[in-house]
């Protein structure tokens, strides 16, 4: 039943959108439904969508068990907002038959980032661009592009970004729940021992499974995210160079990346190099930084004080630290920057872009 349809027993919610979270016990899916349970209630009924083998099951979300329904037309009755959560070819199927069914779909695939008909949205950047969806599908970036964008949307509006160099250290679980199990797997066989100090000692001790990662990953650092493409350019460094030109409006912003993969569970991270229309400074930068909506600056070294992974990660904001000018020029800034990629970088960007579309429901 819709809450357009509802009888007023559900707490208030009657007449309040109708969510559907597709994906729903997925990593991200997971993560989805804890930012559900804790953020303000703006949703009426929420219905868990799934592959047909996790139907049935049950989930907590707002302090209910909700059952798991297995992915269907019908399972978008009466929907208004569905966040997908699946692989490129599950939501390049069925986002646009749940957009047929009347649902506004805002999908954290790849299938549609770069359909100029798809608005990629940030709500601290770009927020207007939620309402121009004529496809009724909304596109949520790639967890890189996300762990940086609001830091660096923040400093574009105020000095005009003219050029990116970029670095990633990219946790395992951006490579799923296989990603975390692989890097688990491999600590437990090299803990306690000397390895690591001759070459190949890791990969031999670790085998030749290496799960989603080229090579070994405890111990080691990878120097490669996603699929090839043309030139030896991967798909993670064409989606952060794609995605942050689409996202800040700046179809021909040089963008140099590489993406790399570090033994870190969860929390992308990033060194990022922003050169500007003019001279800029340290304190201008710390100051916009320091106040924008989304960012946390954390940026003290003569206290040891900067950002890492192991304290960003479960949290929200995107945190910013080493801010220093560019020492050969004095248009450009550097940077490290680290967010949680399934919070900010998946699941809790997609909330906010839904919870966009269910103001328009008010
Ligand atoms: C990764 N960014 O970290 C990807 C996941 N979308 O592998």
């Amino acid at each position: 039943m819709s809450a357009r349809q509802d009888t007023g027993r559900d707490g208030g919610r009657t007449g309040r959108p109708t969510l559907a979270v597709v994906g729903a016990t997925g990593a991200v899916g997971s993560v989805m439904l804890q930012i559900l349970s804790q953020h303000a209630d703006v949703w009426g009924d929420i219905r868990l969508i799934a592959s047909p083998r996790s139907a049935g099951r049950k989930l907590a979300v707002r302090g209910e068990e909700v059952e798991v329904v297995a992915l269907s037309e019908e399972a978008f009755d009466g929907v208004d907002v569905a966040m997908f959560d699946v692989p490129d070819e599950v939501a390049a199927q069925w986002a646009p038959l749940a957009a047929a069914k009347g649902a506004v779909v805002v999908d954290n695939s790849g299938a549609f980032r770069m359909d100029p008909d798809v608005p990629l949205v940030v709500p601290e950047v770009n927020p207007h661009a939620v309402r121009m969806r004529p496809r009724g599908i909304v596109a949520n970036p790639n967890c890189t592009t996300l762990s940086m964008i609001v830091a660096l949307g923040a400093l574009h509006a105020e000095f005009g970004l003219r050029e990116l160099v970029v670095s990633s250290y990219q946790a395992v679980s951006g490579a799923g729940r296989d990603g975390v199990d692989t890097l688990r797997r491999q600590l437990s066989l090299v803990a306690g021992t000397e390895l690591g100090t001759h070459p190949g000692d890791v990969r031999r001790a670790v085998g030749d499974d290496t799960g989603p990662f080229p090579e070994p990953v405890a111990l080691n650092v990878v120097p490669w995210a996603g699929s090839l493409r043309e030139d030896g350019w991967s798909s993670e460094e064409m989606k952060v160079r794609d995605e942050s030109r689409k996202i800040l409006g700046l179809p021909n912003l040089p963008v140099a990346v590489t993406c790399v993969r570090v033994p870190v569970v969860t929390t992308h991270s990033l060194t990022v190099h922003a050169r500007f229309e003019g001279e800029v400074s340290v304190q201008g930068a710390r100051e916009i930084l320091a106040t924008a909506p989304g960012v946390v600056l954390f940026d003290n070294p003569a206290a040891g004080e900067f950002p890492t992974p192991a304290d960003a990660v479960g949290t929200d904001p995107t945190w910013v630290g080493r801010v220093r000018r560019a020492l050969d020029d004095p248009t450009a800034l550097e940077l490290f920057v680290c967010g949680d990629n399934l919070r900010k970088g998946a699941a809790l960007n997609t909330a906010q872009i839904a919870e966009l579309v269910a103001a328009e429901f008010g």
